[in-house]
């Protein structure tokens, strides 16, 4: 006997497709929740704020939908060009997205949303998730005030509890944002991991290590550019030259470090990310270089890859 007959006849999946914006206060973990979600290190982390400066895409691809996950700079008021091509970026990125992720982490002060946030999550035209990261860090009886506080303050189509650390909540994150996005087949293969080039990646893993080992504001005038991208084709390895782009001489000394010790443990680090991220073995060659004054001329800040529009720094 056949328990068939009342069931639905299997119908093809529905494959849903779009762009899910990851958005919020500078170091609330977006670009630590794009890389636990894609499930590999595409977007440089650190525990100090105004890490990404870029709109830095991850696409994540299932059996019926293929979500391109967006990370951003963290909200800022801006204090220089630098930071006002951040902000703009952010703002594009909202303009173009189907389903906005806001990130707030539970540890801080901040249990009040600032009236320029409200603003922008206001102007978003589709659905905003709330994702209440880093639960990890609080006891669990210390969330529920929380939520209920920050309930109210906006129109969230739902409020999700995560750890983007120890991957926590994230599939019920994910099938949240799916359901939301529109029908549509896929935008990419599914094997593309993002729209960026290669060679963005192998900049900024140059600057997450740059970003982690300087100290206090140094690597917020710290930009790197790549001048060379090549295959030896005899010994078949990759050649990769960079230029490290500081402010002041003194930065510059600072970078190098004693002897030439800074800057070789920048590359030996950066090389570890960028052989992991290439799958294959890389010379780097790192040089140091001072452009006086960059994060405050949009003439040179586009020529290092920070402009709203485009933000490969292909050059
Ligand atoms: N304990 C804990 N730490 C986290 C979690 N998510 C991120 N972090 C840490 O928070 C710090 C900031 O993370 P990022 O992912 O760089 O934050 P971001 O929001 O991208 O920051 P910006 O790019 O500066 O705007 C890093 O030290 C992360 O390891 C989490 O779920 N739990
Ligand atoms: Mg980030």
């Amino acid at each position: 006997m056949s328990d068939s007959a009342d069931k639905p006849q299997s119908f093809a999946p529905e494959h849903r497709s779009g762009y899910v914006a990851l958005a919020g206060r500078p170091n609330a973990g977006k670009s630590t929740l794009m890389n636990a979600l894609l499930g590999t290190h595409l977007a440089i982390t650190s525990a100090r704020a105004q890490t990404t400066r870029n709109r830095i895409t991850g696409i994540m691809s299932g059996a019926n939908y293929q979500a391109i996950l967006v990370d951003t700079p963290g909200l800022l008021r801006p204090k220089d060009p630098l930071q006002k091509v951040m902000m703009q970026t952010t703002e594009s990125v909202l303009r173009d997205a189907d389903v906005l992720v806001y990130l707030m982490e539970v540890v801080g002060k901040r249990a009040t949303l600032p009236d320029a946030t409200l603003a922008l999550l206001r102007s978003f035209s589709g659905p905003v998730i709330l994702a209440l990261n880093k639960v990890d860090r609080i006891e669990k009886p210390a969330l529920l005030p929380l939520i209920e506080r920050i309930q109210g303050q906006f129109g969230w189509h739902e409020i999700i509890p995560i750890s983007a650390l120890k991957r926590d909540g994230l599939e019920i994150l994910t099938r949240s944002f799916v359901d939301l996005l529109p029908l549509g087949p896929k935008l990419f293969p599914g094997d593309d991991l993002s729209e960026e080039p290669t060679r963005f990646f192998v900049a900024e893993f140059v600057r997450e290590q740059l970003v982690r080992l300087l100290n206090q504001e140094l690597p917020y005038a710290v930009a790197v550019g790549i001048d060379a991208f090549k295959r030896d084709h005899e010994s078949r390895k990759r050649y990769i030259e960079a230029t490290v782009v500081v402010e002041r001489d003194s930065q510059k000394g600072i970078v190098i470090g004693r002897q030439g010790a800074m800057i070789k443990r920048i590359g030996s680090r950066a090389r570890s990310t960028i052989e992991a991220f290439l799958g294959e073995p890389v010379f780097l060659t790192l040089r140091v270089a001072v452009d006086r004054r960059w994060t405050g001329d949009p003439v040179k800040l586009a020529r290092l890859g920070y402009s709203p529009v485009r933000n490969d720094r292909t050059r």
